[in-house]
């Protein structure tokens, strides 16, 4: 796609949504920002998804992230945005490809053919990583990565994995304005450098977490007692309290509970980036990862009932992180990298500059 057919297709249409879909009163999903019905082309007769938002600045940046994203094969597709009047209220109506496969974790849940093994989990952690990695990469962070925002796009085998829902993702500052600046690095403000690294490590908090379930079939955090919000979890988070429990993680490689505590690291200037996962032999030599089977699916057939509470507890835990990283704003000038600050860092001590 050149640049010009790129930005004529990020023009929400006009025309009235009913001329080119069939609408069907079939309800896929809530969102946080709308809610997801089945679709029908009535040219082709295929199915989709269809996204009702408010039109609302909030609902544009979605859309827009969204879109702007569309072009990997690891996040839904966008096909055609919408504009319209509905019933007195104008809607930005999103057109997207039809995930026909469900949910990550229902899959592994419902599979009868043998154990889930640790290989393919290290596959599937790669697709969703290459998501991520493409966002990050154009400087978006998605901010609600959780395992209901994963889906399949078929039932069979050959369904690929695939991110949505973009209602929380955020442009982050980009490492280009620095170089192209409309402003002199001197006399910047930290703030104005400030948030980027802590948007981008909530995502990789969460792979963390998404990584550990699909380990052993719970996650790492919990309550105790079912509680909408328990103080000892906040705590278990906030401290990085967990372990890797056996039997489930008896037969578990070193590399991968090495790589879950990368990712779920208290401190998010510590914590690996998205490169680094990527890099991560678990990662990038995932064919080469034992076929040890997992307890998983077991795991999670067990725990079928209480799986609601631990989504409803991954979606709070999101927005306490979201919140509390938008107010870390200022930057650790300990851990910059300032021409200036280094010059000074040299002549002040005996010890090398750290460039990162
Ligand atoms: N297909 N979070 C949970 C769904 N195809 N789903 C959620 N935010 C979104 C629903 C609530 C995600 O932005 C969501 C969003 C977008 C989708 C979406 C997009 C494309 C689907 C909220 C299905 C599905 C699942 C099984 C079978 C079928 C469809 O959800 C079908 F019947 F079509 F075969």
């Amino acid at each position: 796609m050149n640049d010009s057919s790129k930005k004529a297709a990020r023009t929400p249409k006009t025309t009235p949504i009913t001329d080119d879909y069939e609408i069907s009163t079939t309800v896929l999903g809530l969102g946080v920002s709308g809610k997801v019905v089945q679709c029908y082309s009535k040219t082709s007769r295929e199915k989709y998804a269809l996204k009702v938002l408010h039109d609302s600045a909030k609902s544009r940046r979605e859309v827009d992230l969204h879109w702007q994203a569309s072009g990997c094969r690891n996040i839904v597709n966008i096909i055609d945005v919408y504009e319209n009047n509905y019933s007195g209220n104008k809607c930005l109506l999103v057109v997207m490809e039809c995930m026909e496969g469900g949910e990550l974790f229902m899959r592994i849940q419902d599979r009868q053919d043998g154990a889930f093994t640790e290989r393919e989990a290290a596959q599937i952690m790669r697709e969703i990583c290459s998501a991520v990695k493409y966002l990050h990469d154009m400087n978006i962070a998605h901010r609600d990565l959780k395992p209901e925002n994963l889906l399949y796009t078929k039932p069979d085998q050959a369904g690929i994995l695939k991110l949505t829902d973009f209602g929380f993702a955020k442009e982050t500052f980009s490492k280009d304005t620095l170089q192209t600046p409309c402003y002199t690095p001197y006399y910047v403000a930290p703030e104005v450098l400030g948030p980027e690294k802590y948007d981008k490590s909530c995502d990789i908090w969460s792979l963390g977490v998404i990584m550990y379930i699909l380990l052993c079939g719970f996650p790492p955090f919990y309550s105790n007692h079912g509680l909408a919000i328990s103080p000892g979890m906040k705590k278990r988070i906030r401290t990085g309290q967990y372990d890797f429990p056996n039997p489930e993680w008896k037969n578990v490689s070193q590399d991968a509970k090495d790589l879950i505590k990368g990712m779920l690291c208290i401190e998010p200037s510590d914590r690996l980036t998205i490169e680094m996962v990527m890099r991560n032999k678990w990662i990038a030599l995932y064919t080469e990862v034992p076929l040890t089977p997992l307890h998983t699916g077991r795991m999670l057939r067990e725990g079928e009932d209480i799986w609601p509470e631990v989504q409803e507890e991954m979606t709070r835990s999101l927005a306490t992180m979201r919140v509390d990283y938008d107010q870390v704003h200022i930057k650790n000038l300990d851990n910059s990298n300032n021409a200036l600050l280094n010059k000074r860092r040299r002549k002040g001590s005996t010890e090398p500059s750290v460039v990162q």
